[in-house]
């Protein structure tokens, strides 16, 4: 039976998303949805892009859209000159400009057309939503107004996490963001950077960033059955590198 698997933060690291491919044991009918996030940590940046493109030729892929995503895209497209003052260099942008110090024109070229097809989110036939950050309007993402936040905001998971479990669904103070879909699928903020830990639920909201580019690994789950697989930690898979830390 074919299934859909949910992949989290991978930053940077190739080796670990071949490595949970593998032991998920993907097959060619299976839909890979990647919540974003892929470059800024680890060296392999620029490799996870070619794999994911060429993964996309082989099977139903569905990319979304994350903030350090859109920060390489903004990069490759405008060349800033200090580069070396923003946030986004000492926030894992260095291991990504000096991995492209090596990339041809062209495989820039087909990384930029990469970068610019991701989408913000992605809603399945069970009202299933897959988006990297959150979102911020009561009616869901289709009203968004600043569609930035969907690769940004951090309050939808602060709310899934302060919630009250027991609270009653029925209840005028149950957050209206979280009866939208029946579930939601997330990453971009760290479950713990500090050690290996499965993916999170609160209140129907899946976190599938497992701390990859810190001190955790990467984290693949099947959508349905909530069966999941992790890499090893990607400081022994880099272990000349720092990653974020
Ligand atoms: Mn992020």
């Amino acid at each position: 039976m074919s299934r859909t698997l949910v992949i989290g933060d991978i930053h940077g690291g190739l080796k670990a998303v071949i490595q949970v491919l593998q032991k998920a044991a993907i097959k060619a009918d299976d839909t890979l949805i990647f919540l974003g996030d892929y470059v800024d940590g680890w060296s392999d940046s620029p490799g996870v892009l070619d794999f994911l493109i060429a993964l996309s030729e082989q099977q139903k892929c569905i990319f979304i859209k994350g903030n350090h995503d859109e920060l390489l895209l903004d990069w490759l497209e405008n060349r800033h000159e200090n580069i070396k003052e923003e946030l986004w260099f000492k926030h894992g942008g260095k291991a990504t400009v000096d991995a492209y110090l090596n990339i041809s024109t062209e495989t820039k070229q087909k990384h930029i057309t990469f970068l610019k097809s991701l989408r913000n989110y992605y809603l399945d036939a069970e009202n299933r939503l897959f988006i990297h950050a959150g979102f911020t309007n009561m009616n869901g993402v289709s009203q968004e107004f600043f569609p930035k936040l969907m690769y940004w905001d951090r309050t939808l998971w602060e709310v899934a996490l302060c919630l009250d479990e027991t609270m009653d669904k029925n209840s005028p103070l149950y957050p209206k963001r979280l009866k939208i879909y029946s579930e939601i699928f997330i990453g971009h903020t760290p479950v713990s950077k500090t050690e290996i830990v499965p993916p999170l639920c609160k209140n129907s909201v899946w976190n599938l960033d497992t701390g990859a580019a810190f001190l955790g690994v990467l984290t693949i789950m099947d959508c349905t059955s909530k069966v999941f697989w992790q890499s090893d930690e990607l400081r022994e898979l880099y272990p000349n590198e720092i990653g974020r830390n």
